[in-house]
């Protein structure tokens, strides 16, 4: 008799995971890595006592209110949870955990990533390079900025935050960042606090966003805000599409109101984003691989695994968002 608890698993993960899974709990897989819609969701829930999704499930309200009660948790595959609405998880008992710490450093990478690619015009050069239209060299070719000893601006100065300024000390950047509060002084170590948005953008070379989508930061990065950074700035972000107003940025980039930006994630990622990015040569794209190693998807499901094992263990999960 298998008397394990059944867990719902939305999309294909690492087989390290799958196997660890699979010997703690009935994993109903998606060896196809399928995008379930609503419907086929709810209607593989029934059979599940846990979800296991990614951010490519969405759990609105009104999808919430439709899970079949014998449905105790959501363990996320992510540190972002904007994709499930965790009051009306609560409201109904469901339990919700993410992802934090393990996909820190991977996902500063990819802010790195960006800060150069943006600053160095890396789409531009590979573009020319790629398509056989290098003629020349001269002085004047493919210049662009340099990130070394710039003050970089963190939008939430969270774990990514943190880590992402650790990593830009090592390009002898100065760390300016706004948070809702400062951080104590051992984990602001010399990083300067602005407490409004608008003092931070003023003061900075180059913007790096790490704050969560939510109701209080979507479109933060709006005209006027971006009206507040210099000529040369550049606006890098791994957090999430939703904190930036597109309209604005595309207006701003091609007017040369800032010098570029760098992007990992999106509003309609991933196939409905905003049209004028793809246009843009000062723009550098990547399509949401911020945690994309082979080291950080294993500690992500491991991670969720735990998250799993503590709630059917009658524990108290570690990283409980609802
Ligand atoms: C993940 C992310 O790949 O964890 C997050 O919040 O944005 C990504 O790094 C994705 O969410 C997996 O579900």
């Amino acid at each position: 008799m298998n008397d394990k608890p059944v867990v719902l698993v939305t999309r294909k993960l690492p087989e390290a995971v799958e196997q660890r899974l699979a010997e703690k709990f009935t994993a109903l897989l998606n060896p196809d890595d399928k995008l379930y819609g609503t419907e086929e969701l709810l209607r593989l829930a029934a059979q599940a006592d846990a979800i296991l999704p990614c951010h490519t499930e969405k759990f609105p309200a009104a999808t919430i209110a439709r899970l079949p009660d014998r449905v105790k948790a959501i363990a996320n595959f992510s540190v972002g949870v904007d994709h499930v609405d965790l009051e009306a998880a609560t409201e109904k008992g469901v339990i919700v955990t993410n992802t934090p710490d393990v996909l820190s450093d991977a996902t500063a990478e990819i802010a790195m990533l960006l800060m150069l690619g943006a600053a160095r015009r890396a789409s531009e050069g590979e573009r020319i390079v790629r398509n056989q239209l290098w003629k020349d060299w001269s002085p004047a070719f493919m210049v662009g900025r340099q990130i070394t000893g710039k003050r970089l601006g963190i939008l939430g100065m969270g774990r990514v935050g943190q880590v992402t300024a650790g990593r830009a000390r090592g390009f002898d950047m100065t760390i300016h960042y706004h948070n809702r509060r400062p951080l104590d002084a051992e984990h602001a170590g010399d990083a300067v606090y602005h407490d409004s948005v608008e003092g931070l953008l003023s003061a900075i070379d180059v913007l790096s966003i790490h704050c969560p989508a939510s109701d209080a930061t979507r479109g933060l990065l709006n005209r006027d805000r971006l009206a507040l950074m210099h000529r040369d700035a550049i606006v890098v972000n791994t957090s999430r599409g939703g904190v930036i107003d597109d309209d604005a940025l595309v207006v701003a980039l091609k007017s040369g109101a800032i010098a570029a930006a760098g992007l990992d994630v999106y509003n309609g990622e991933p196939d409905a984003i905003h049209p004028g990015y793809r246009e843009l040569d000062n723009c550098f794209l990547l399509p949401h691989i911020g945690s994309a190693t082979v080291e950080t998807r294993d500690a992500m499901g491991f991670r969720a695994i735990d998250n799993l094992v503590a709630i059917f263990s009658g524990r108290e999960p570690g990283d409980r968002v609802a």
